[in-house]
């Protein structure tokens, strides 16, 4: 173990219901369905892949012109609701992890689908916490596609046989498995397909993964 890749949104921090909110108004607007169950497909895949799974879901056909309108309204309204972020938002027990894996000489990266990761890493004050940065801006293929985690992979000259992954969607977990990987799930909805699952990050220790049988 000597590279622990974290995703952001719903490892770190959780902007989901932010997602959440600014794709029902875009959905609302453009008579289309929109529910929790759809949000909850959406997680870690990336704007442009999201917005058609809405659309295919809604049987809605549109242009690129009206497309690209919808993917930049839809991201003006998640970015404002960014600004009110801070690091009362950061989920629990990361502080604690990050540091007991600093302290073991673990090099630690971010590899997450967003193209404003690191507006919400700077709103959150962990910006300069990590060894290295991945995120949408700097891929061509989003998660299940494993690029994003192995772009970290390669900036560190680190191995992804000797890389964890820690994520909270399936579309990141088959990320880091199509990666080869180590891949832990976080959060409550457990991931079948994940090596390991914990419930939160809080209490987890560079020991409890030295130790962990995977
Ligand atoms: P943006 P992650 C992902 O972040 C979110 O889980 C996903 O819901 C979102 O569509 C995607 O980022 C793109 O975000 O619109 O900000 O570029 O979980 O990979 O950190
Ligand atoms: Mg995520």
């Amino acid at each position: 173990m000597k590279l622990i890749i974290f995703d952001l949104d719903g490892v770190i921090v959780s902007t989901d219901k932010y997602h959440y909110l600014a794709w029902k108004k875009i959905s609302t607007n453009n008579e289309m369905e929109f529910d929790e169950k759809l949000n909850n497909e959406l997680r870690g895949v990336s704007r442009v892949e999201s917005l058609k799974i809405i659309l295919n879901f809604n049987n809605k056909v549109i242009d690129d012109v009206k497309f690209n309108e919808l993917l930049e309204e839809k991201n003006d309204i998640y970015k404002s609701s960014l600004s009110s972020l801070s690091e009362k938002d950061i989920l629990e027990g990361v502080i604690p992890l990050i540091k007991s894996l600093k302290d073991n000489g673990i090099k630690i990266a971010i590899g997450s689908s967003s193209k404003n990761a690191k507006t919400i890493l700077k709103q959150v004050k962990l910006i300069d916490e990590f060894d290295a940065i991945v995120d949408g801006n700097d891929i061509k293929n989003s998660k299940p596609d494993p690029e994003v985690f192995i772009k970290c992979c390669e900036k560190l000259s680190i191995s992804n046989l000797d890389s964890y992954v820690f994520e909270d969607a399936e579309a990141g977990v088959e990320a880091g498995l199509r990666g080869n990987m180590k891949t832990i799930g976080v959060g409550k909805e457990k991931l079948k397909k994940a090596h390991i699952h914990f419930e939160s990050l809080n209490n987890i220790t560079y020991d409890t993964l030295k130790n962990l049988k995977i």
